[in-house]
């Protein structure tokens, strides 16, 4: 199953008729509501899962939690998972284990980083280290070589910009990385406009699918990012914040009124619940299977 999750991800990917949109998430409960709107796939966020346990997105949290939480998500829908790895967990030795073990748990693609490690959060200014050109190629050539399913992408995520490192910078790294083997670029930006982003996309020539993540540039729209050659869009966070937010409006409500009726309009069903959860898919396995077994003796 995995091995044909891959395939039509990689094919929707480079075919490049429409944009591919993904969801960040953290847990199986987000990746199923992504899922439920149809969106392409879900984005196993570095910054989501280290906030989920309460942790700052800088490579606090172990390998194996990341890996886990990622593979949570891959059991509990049917859409590809692309694992935010940040630098890969350490040098091309962890990057090997990280292919290794991401594979294994099903999930659709990695991204790694050129930042050293431990990385910091691309927002948070002052703590963004460049790791150097050819060891972070190292690090891509070392997956490719671990990885058995060709379907299972390998994204390089340039942070030069990020970084104040330049323009011309983030297309030498394109061209470095493409040459050690990357099947795609993810070039991020935390400007306010689209601006810088087009200049990379309209200038690189290396042909790869490339992934943007318009947290701080909102405003572009889909068929701005199709016509600037962008592939892929990475809503890398905005459903944890959404719940944060929710909850933290539903929790200063009840503190002040201490009734559950004033924050009924945060509220959704119980049995809103019970559906994304698969209860109903249960019971209704579970009466099949009764059916069956009774239809087994009782024929005469
Ligand atoms: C993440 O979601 O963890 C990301 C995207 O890597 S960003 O927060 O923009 O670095
Ligand atoms: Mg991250």
């Amino acid at each position: 199953m995995f091995e044909l999750i891959r395939k039509n991800f990689r094919e929707k990917l480079f075919n490049n008729k429409q944009v591919v949109q993904a969801v960040g998430a953290h847990d199986a409960l987000g990746a199923r509501l992504i899922e439920k709107f149809e969106f392409d796939a879900i984005w196993a966020s570095g910054l989501e899962i280290s906030a989920s346990q309460a942790k700052p997105d800088a490579n606090i949290l172990t390998m194996t939690e990341f890996l886990d939480a990622a593979k949570k998500m891959a059991y509990s829908t049917s859409l590809p998972i692309i694992a935010d790895c940040d630098t890969g967990f350490g040098d091309l030795n962890n990057v090997i284990r990280t292919v290794q073990e991401y594979e294994n748990a099903g999930i659709a693609a990695i991204c790694i980083e050129d930042k050293k490690f431990p990385k910091t959060n691309s927002f948070v200014p002052g703590r963004q280290k460049l790791e150097d050109i050819n060891t972070f190629c190292e690090k891509i050539v070392a997956a490719q070589n671990a990885k058995k399913d060709p379907n299972f992408l390998i994204i390089a995520r340039i942070e030069s910009l990020i970084a104040g490192e330049g323009m011309e910078a983030a297309l030498e790294r394109a061209n470095a990385y493409k040459a050690a083997g990357a099947d795609v670029i993810l070039i991020h930006s935390k400007k306010s406009t689209p601006a810088e982003i087009f200049t990379f996309s309209n200038s690189w020539q290396g042909g790869l699918p490339l992934v943007v993540v318009p947290t701080t540039y909102p405003n572009v729209s889909i068929k701005e990012l199709e016509q600037n050659n962008i592939s892929m869009t990475i809503y890398a966070n905005q459903g944890l914040r959404a719940s944060i937010k929710a909850v933290e409006q539903m929790l200063k409500t009840l503190k002040i009124s201490g009734n559950l009726n004033d924050i009924d309009e945060y509220l959704c069903d119980v049995k809103d619940i019970f559906e994304v959860q698969g209860m109903n898919d249960m019971i209704a396995n579970e009466k099949f299977i009764k059916q069956k077994v009774d239809s087994l003796f009782s024929i005469v």
